[in-house]
């Protein structure tokens, strides 16, 4: 009787695995790909608002399953939320890294599953035998844009606030590079130099509060994005200082989302690069090449303009998606 028993619960334990096996196998036999993302924050910036918008609506679009997870300035938090969805066996890892540094051990987990991991927005130290492909901004690039037109500003004495974002983000460490390299290289002072942490618009405006409280003087501030070039100009408002294409500082900003732009047009910001957000549709057609084994461009750094307050229409600006 005892062995009846036993064979009853082998054969039970045996169909439960097997059906366990089954469920999880039925959902990845239902075709849909699943993509894991792993985002920065949810709520960082207009910029990363238009980001994560983009590739929700281009993955549900493409019949993808998507599982989005936020670091939230949690740089251990986001390698965790990596492990975990290769765990989970997703289809794609796209990654969107707090840190450029510390993803090998994430790259090759990713590897070892057989899970093709694709860098987007910001590059991560990674060497190319460890991810599939790269859909990122070239944001030294971005910064010598702008270093490059304010060499053609003609000004008699620089002196430049710096208001970086997320200290070691690739987004932060390529914009600081070109604008510390240009000052070295044009003789301009650096008068101020901090990163604010999470992007932030208020610790931006307090910063700018506290130097202009100081007495030291300035005649640009170069922001990392738009969302503090705002809050710096909300300090110089309530300083009574004048800024933008008519004023006594000149306002450098990045990312060009649309509210910012007829910032420029209004005259309020003098330059604003483009870092494009929408990395949703180059996504999708990415990953639809690799499901047809077709041969991709591994490294791929996204076309973008820049706006010039001197230029700009609202036309360009009506005309502008995000
Ligand atoms: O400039 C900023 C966002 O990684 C390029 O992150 C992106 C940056 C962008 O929060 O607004």
């Amino acid at each position: 009787m005892k062995k009846v028993v036993s064979l009853v619960l082998a054969l039970m334990l045996v169909f439960s695995l097997a059906a366990c096996n089954g469920k999880d196998k039925a959902k990845k036999d239902d075709g849909k790909i699943t993509v894991g993302v792993v985002q920065t924050n949810a709520n960082e910036s207009d910029w990363r608002t238009a980001n994560t918008k983009s590739m929700n609506e281009a993955f549900a679009e493409a019949g993808f399953e998507t599982k989005m997870v936020f670091g939230e300035g949690d740089h251990a938090k986001q390698i965790a939320q990596a492990q975990q969805l290769i765990q989970e066996e997703v289809d794609y890892l796209v990654i969107l890294g707090l840190q450029s540094a510390g993803w090998e051990d994430v790259a090759k987990a990713a590897k070892d599953a057989g899970i093709p991991l694709i860098m987007a927005d910001r590059k991560l130290d990674l060497t190319e035998d460890l991810y599939t492909a790269m859909v990122c901004s070239d944001f030294e690039a971005e910064g010598v844009k702008a270093v490059d037109w304010l060499k053609t500003q003609d000004m008699d004495e620089v002196n430049i606030v710096v208001l970086g974002g997320d200290t070691g983000s690739s987004a932060q460490l390529g914009r600081s590079k070109a604008i510390e390299d240009g000052a070295a290289a044009n003789g301009w002072n650096i008068v101020f130099n901090q990163n604010m942490k999470g992007w932030d618009e208020t610790l931006a405006k307090q910063a700018v509060a506290d130097l202009i409280a100081s007495g030291k003087e300035f005649n640009v501030i170069y922001a990392e994005n738009d969302n503090m070039a705002r809050g710096a100009c909300d300090a110089m408002d309530a300083a009574g200082i004048t800024y933008g294409k008519t004023g006594d500082v000149k306002v450098i900003a990045f990312d060009a989302n649309k509210w910012a732009l007829e910032k420029v047009l209004a005259g309020e910001f003098n330059l604003d690069i483009e870092c494009n957000p929408l990395h949703g549709p180059r996504l999708v057609s990415l990953i639809q090449s690799l499901e047809k084994g077709e041969k991709i461009e591994k490294n791929v750094y996204v076309e973008e303009e820049m706006f010039d307050a001197e230029t700009i229409t609202q036309a360009i600006v009506d005309a502008r998606s995000y």
